[in-house]
């Protein structure tokens, strides 16, 4: 008996010391500050039978004499450009998954009373990194920023940075061993130094009360000092400066009255806000809304909106490959624009920052998401562990963005009582990091009940604030006008919206409707779905799948997928497929209704 009960307490004791340690905080806006870009032209060795570590590439050695052996060499080494993918551009490296090395010199002058933090805006999926020979730190998870301090390791002049970055699949990752994206590897966010003082404001949180619109509430994190300061919150053109106490920890937490102009997708109005605290300052553009459910709708401002949305994977527009900048962004955000959306699901992973901000400006309502796919390891506290990780550092790099209403928890996952025990922590978790925002799923286990029923009964819905549903009428299974028939019913008084619908089309290929991979079948139906959606009372909105065709290893049908998945509504050049025009128009009716 004693035995067992110090088991037990060593496994708890194990488990929370895993859980509780958690790694450092993100520095949050750090287009706010002082950076030093390490973008551009990156070496690569790519390392196929792994044997980087033992050989020591992280040293970047050198041979000492003619007769010494030193097997590689990144000065004749391949080349990569960051931030971006290495499948997309090296042809040899299209189908790659492993660890590639990156190296990169550049030159340093230490400033005093400045501390330096390198930071990786993504790396697909693991990264180790090495300032001038030492590790300074791993990450896991391949769409999330990270950082750490190289304040002790930088040398005055000359200093080189290695990076290993692997992209091998994982079945304890998140996302597990498989999923229908591609997998692109590399360092795929911006690569930069940022310089700091040695007491900073790390991050904020700025939003409307829940359920206020005339109360700012949030927080304010101190990184550095050890004695309690005052932080300055000043929003000049409405008027407001505030004074916020923080503790001996850094924080300090505000709550006050405000009458904002409200951010909405018809008036995405930001204003400027700074924070600062002796001998520290940034800025940030920040919208203020409110977001709540009631019944089946979803009020934004305390009114109903109805979500013409589409979903969109990271791919670039006109080129293949992860959409890594702001240009890329403005091309899908345009054609979302021209289907009529005000609302776009980001899936299946948090898009780069980018994106978010000039969702922002743009006016789209964003669903963002964490890329919990499927199948994962529901009883490994690992992989809970590294969910909540990729949520956390998602919402701390988010969370000041009017544009996000939802966090979402996964996609597509088969109920038990794991995976029910993992998203209903994944869930508290993601409320307690922000209660202002709905938590969402997309969720896909509705259940035949009759020749034209279908019910969604998901006990996770009941962690949740708005209901996602995925469905493939006519592509998966059945036939497009069997749509028209089928009857909804929810086991929750919750709003609805159809996450996911679509089929596969190569832009081009024509036939009658009846035949599939042609236009005509998808705009068919796309046309049978509108029939079924507009009788569903609950419905709240709609993100079909997707906006442009995207490349997927689980595509190779030869002269129609080539490895790309069709179920774009444009191509990847841009042509748009007829069901572009049959969304269109429902939208603009739709918008017309004031829905
Ligand atoms: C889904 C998935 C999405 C796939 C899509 C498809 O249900 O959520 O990631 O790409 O279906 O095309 O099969």
């Amino acid at each position: 008996m004693k035995r067992i009960v110090f088991l037990l307490l060593f496994c708890i004791c194990a488990t929370t010391m895993l859980r509780g340690a958690a790694p450092a905080n993100l520095i949050g806006n750090l287009s706010g500050r002082t950076t030093i870009s390490l973008n551009g032209t990156w070496r690569i060795i790519v390392d196929p039978y792994e044997n980087g570590l033992g050989s020591h590439y992280f040293e970047n050695r050198k041979p000492k004499d003619k007769s010494d052996r030193v097997e590689y060499d990144f000065d004749t080494a391949w080349t990569l450009e960051v931030p971006g993918d290495w499948n997309s551009q090296r042809p040899d490296l299209l189908f790659y998954e492993g660890p590639v090395w990156y190296k990169r010199s550049f030159s340093y002058h230490k400033r005093p009373n400045t501390r330096v933090f390198v930071n990786f805006g993504a790396a697909n999926y693991q990264a180790r990194v090495f300032l001038n020979g030492t590790k300074i730190g791993e990450h896991e998870g391949g769409f999330t920023p990270f950082q750490f301090e190289v304040t002790g390791g930088l040398a005055e002049g000359e200093n080189f940075l290695i990076v290993e970055v692997n992209n091998t699949r994982r079945a304890d990752g998140v996302p597990g061993a498989v999923t229908d994206w591609w997998n692109y590897g590399g360092l795929t966010g911006d690569a930069a130094l940022v310089e700091l003082p040695e007491t900073f404001i790390e991050n904020y949180f700025i939003q409307l009360a829940k359920g206020s619109p005339e109360q700012i509430a949030g927080w304010v994190q101190l990184n550095g000092g050890k004695e309690a300061r005052e932080v300055t919150l000043e929003i000049p053109e409405a008027g407001i400066k505030q004074a916020i106490a923080t503790d001996a920890a850094g924080r300090g937490e505000f709550h006050f009255p405000a009458k904002m102009q409200l951010w909405s997708p018809d008036k995405p109005k930001l204003y400027r806000v700074t924070l600062s605290s002796r001998g520290d300052s940034v800025s940030d553009d920040v919208g203020f809304r409110t977001v709540e459910t009631r019944g089946t709708q979803i009020l934004l401002n305390g009114k109903p909106i109805f979500l013409r949305g589409i979903s969109l994977h990271e791919e670039a527009p006109l080129r293949s490959g992860r959409a890594v900048s702001e240009e890329d962004d403005r091309i899908l955000l345009g054609w979302a624009r021209e289907l009529g959306c005000n609302f776009v699901r980001l899936a299946h992973y948090p898009h780069n920052e980018a994106m978010i901000r000039l969702a922002d400006r743009l006016g789209f309502l964003v669903w963002s998401e964490i890329p919990l796919w499927q199948e994962i390891a529901w009883d490994n506290p690992a992989t809970l562990e590294n969910a909540e990780g990729q949520m956390r550092d998602m919402i701390a790099r988010d969370q000041n963005r009017a544009a996000i209403v939802f966090w979402s928890l996964s996609n597509e996952t088969r109920p038990g009582a794991a995976r029910q025990e993992f998203l209903k922590t994944l869930g508290a978790y993601t409320r307690q990091l922000d209660s202002t925002r709905l938590i969402t799923s997309a969720m896909n286990t509705a259940e035949k009940t009759g020749p034209q029923g279908r019910s969604l009964n998901d006990p996770l819905g009941q962690y949740l604030d708005v209901l996602g549903i995925n469905e493939y009428i006519g592509w998966y299974h059945d036939r497009p006008e069997d749509a028209d028939g089928t009857r909804w019913t929810f086991a929750y008084e919750k709003p609805i919206i159809f996450s996911e619908f679509g089929g596969d089309a190569r832009f081009g290929n024509h036939g009658d409707a009846e035949t599939r991979w042609t236009e005509e079948y998808q705009a068919s139906l796309f046309q049978h779905q509108i029939n079924m959606l507009r009788k569903i009372p609950a419905l709240a909105g709609l993100s079909p799948w997707v906006l442009m065709d995207f490349r997927s290893p689980q595509r190779p049908l030869m002269g129609i997928q080539d490895y790309f998945n069709r179920k774009g509504l444009v191509s990847t050049r841009g042509q748009k497929k007829q069901a572009f025009y049959v969304l269109q128009g429902f939208y603009r009716e739709a918008a017309a209704e004031k829905k």
